[in-house]
C-alpha cells in the first residue's frame, strides 16, 4: 500500500490525480462569510457550494471564517488548524463509486472559547457580509410549544450578565451588531442553514427577542440593517466514522483527520434577501426564489420526517443504519404510505415541483447502501426535530379530519424508543437536550400511557385532541405488546 499524504496546503500539489484539489490561489481568497457551527453538514453544503464558485468561476471574495462556540468544537478547530483549513469531501454515489474533492473555501477559523473578542471583532468586520449558522434545530432557544424565547436558559442568563464574553450565538450576534452600529458600519445578513420551517424568521425572532432584553437600544438598528433569509438546505451527510478515514487513505492516499462523506444529491433554495449582497451561488446550483415555503414544507415533512420514521422504527427493531431500515419491505411500505396519505395532502400547491418524482428519489436516497447514515444520528435531539418534522403534519391533518394513524404510530415508537433498549435487548443512549424528561415520561407511560403526550414543551395542547391521543394510545399499546415489525405489518394491512 502506498503511504497516504497528509492533507495541508503544502502537500496539495502532491495529491494523486484522482483527488480534486483547489486550483485557485487560496492566498487571494478574501473572507466575507463567518460561519458558526462548522459541522459535517456545513462542510458538505455551504462550504462546498462556495468552493465550487472559487474553483469554477475564480470568484474569490467569498471566503469563509469558521467559528466554533462550544468546547465540543475544539477537535475540528485543531484539525483544521493542522490542515490549513482543508478537508476532503467524499461523495458516495448510488453505484458504489466515490469521488474525493479537497475543499478550500474555509480559510480561517476562530475557536470562540479561547478568543471571544476575536469572534466579535470578526463578525463586526466591514468585509463580512454574511454570518451563516448551522446551530441545530434546538439551537434557537425557542420553546417548541409556545414559540417563545427561553430566557430561563442558564447560558442566556450568563450572556446577559457578561456581554463581552458570550457563550451563545445570540450573545455573539448582539455584541457584533452593536459594534457595527457604533462604528457606523453597514448591516449584514444572518443566514440560517438549519432544518427549521422559516429558519430565517426563526433566527430573526430569537435574536430580536434576546436583543430586546439585553441591548434594547440596538433593536431598531437590527430591524433596519440586518436581513434573515429563509432557506431550505439539503444533503444527507452522515457522521464520519473510522473506516471513512481509512478508505480515504487506501483509495485516494489522502491522510485527512476528519473528512466528510455525503450523498451526491444537493439542494439549497434560498430567499433572495441579502442585506449586504451575496456570492453568486446560483452559478453553482443554488436556487434563489421569492418564496421558499413550498420547498421547506416538502423537504422537512418528507425527507426529515421520513428519516425520523425510519430512525424510530429502525432503532426499535435493532437496525444500525437508515439504508437497512429503508430496505426493509415492511418499513418502506409504511414510509411510502405515510408520505402519500398523511403528508402529501397537507403540502398544498407546490407549483412546478414534481412531487412523485421527489418522493421516489427520497426512497432511493434513503436506500443508498454506501452512505451508512447511522440511526443514532437521526434519533438524536428528537425533541427538537419531531416538533418541526412531524407534529405540524399531524396538526394539519387533524384540522382537515385527515389520516394520522402512521404519524401517531411514529410518536408512539418515539415514546418506546425512550425506554432505551431495542427489541434484541441492546441498550442505547438517549442523546437529547430533554433526555431526562423523555426518559421519565416514557417510564411513566408504562402505567399511564398518555403521560408521554403530556410533555408540554413538545406537544403543547395536542394531548387534548381525542383523535390524536386515541391513535397514539392504540399504537403504544400495540408496540408494547409485540415487535415493531409485526405492528408495522399490521398497520400496513389494516390501513391498505
Ligand atoms: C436528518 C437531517 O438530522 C436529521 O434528522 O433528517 O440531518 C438530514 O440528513 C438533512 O437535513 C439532509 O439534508
Amino acid at each position: 500500500m502506498k503511504t497516504a499524504i497528509a492533507l495541508n496546503q503544502e502537500n496539495l500539489g502532491a495529491m494523486p490525480s484522482n483527488v480534486q484539489t483547489p486550483s485557485y490561489d487560496r492566498d487571494k481568497v478574501k473572507t466575507s462569510i463567518v460561519h458558526i457551527g462548522v459541522g459535517n453538514f456545513h462542510r458538505s453544503h455551504e462550504a462546498f457550494y462556495t468552493n465550487e464558485l472559487m474553483e469554477r468561476y475564480g470568484i474569490l471574495d467569498c471566503g469563509i471564517c469558521g467559528v466554533g462556540l462550544l468546547d465540543f468544537d475544539r477537535k475540528i478547530y485543531n484539525i483544521l488548524k493542522d490542515q490549513d483549513g482543508l478537508y476532503t469531501l467524499v461523495i458516495k454515489n448510488l453505484d458504489g463509486t466515490r469521488s474525493a474533492k479537497v475543499i478550500g473555501s474555509i480559510v480561517e477559523y476562530i475557536f470562540a472559547p479561547e478568543n471571544p473578542i476575536a469572534v466579535i471583532e470578526k463578525m463586526a468586520h466591514p468585509d463580512i457580509k454574511i454570518i451563516s449558522l448551522t446551530i441545530t434545530e434546538g439551537g434557537y432557544n425557542l420553546n417548541e410549544a409556545t414559540g417563545e424565547f427561553d430566557f430561563s436558559n442558564p447560558v442566556i442568563v450568563e450572556d446577559m450578565k457578561n456581554p463581552m464574553s458570550p457563550k451563545t450565538v445570540f450573545g455573539y450576534l448582539a455584541q457584533a451588531m452593536k459594534l457595527r452600529k457604533q462604528r457606523g458600519l453597514a448591516g449584514c445578513t444572518i443566514q440560517s442553514c438549519d432544518n427549521i420551517q422559516g429558519n430565517g424568521d426563526v433566527a430573526k425572532k430569537a435574536l430580536l427577542n434576546y436583543v430586546e432584553k439585553a441591548e434594547p437600544e440596538l433593536l431598531a438598528w437590527i430591524k433596519e440593517n440586518v436581513s434573515f433569509p429563509n432557506a431550505m438546505v439539503d444533503r444527507i451527510t452522515p457522521v464520519t466514522v473510522a473506516s471513512d478515514i481509512e478508505n480515504l487513505q487506501e483509495e485516494f492516499q489522502v491522510n485527512d483527520q476528519w473528512p466528510v462523506v455525503c450523498e451526491p444529491f444537493i439542494q439549497w433554495v434560498v430567499e433572495d434577501k441579502f442585506a449586504a449582497g451575496r456570492p453568486e451561488w446560483e452559478k453553482v446550483g443554488a436556487q434563489f426564489v421569492t418564496n421558499v415555503v413550498p420547498f421547506e414544507n416538502m423537504k422537512l415533512r418528507l425527507l426529515n420526517a421520513g428519516h425520523s420514521v425510519l430512525g424510530m422504527l429502525g432503532a426499535l427493531h435493532g437496525y444500525k443504519t437508515i439504508d437497512e431500515a429503508a430496505h426493509d419491505e415492511d418499513f418502506s411500505v409504511f414510509l411510502k404510505a405515510f408520505m402519500d396519505e398523511e403528508v402529501t395532502p397537507i403540502l398544498g400547491d407546490l407549483g412546478d415541483i414534481d412531487l412523485d418524482q421527489y418522493k421516489a428519489s427520497l426512497i432511493k436516497r434513503f436506500q443508498n447502501v454506501y452512505i451508512k447514515d447511522i440511526i443514532p444520528r437521526i434519533c438524536l435531539e428528537s425533541s427538537a426535530k419531531i416538533p418541526i418534522f412531524l407534529l405540524p403534519t399531524i396538526k394539519a391533518q387533524l384540522a382537515g379530519d385527515g389520516n394520522i394513524a402512521r404519524a401517531a404510530f411514529v410518536v408512539a415508537a418515539w415514546c418506546k424508543y425512550n425506554d432505551g433498549t431495542d427489541e434484541n435487548g441492546n441498550s442505547y443512549a438517549i442523546d437529547d437536550a430533554m433526555s431526562n424528561e423523555l426518559i421519565r415520561a416514557a417510564a411513566l407511560s408504562h402505567q399511564t400511557p398518555i403521560r408521554f403526550l403530556e410533555i408540554e414543551p413538545i406537544f403543547g395542547d395536542m394531548v387534548d385532541n381525542k383523535a390524536f391521543a386515541d391513535a397514539f394510545l392504540a399504537s403504544l399499546k400495540m408496540l408494547r405488546s409485540k415487535k415493531v415489525k409485526d405492528c408495522v405489518k399490521e398497520m400496513n394491512s389494516k390501513l391498505a
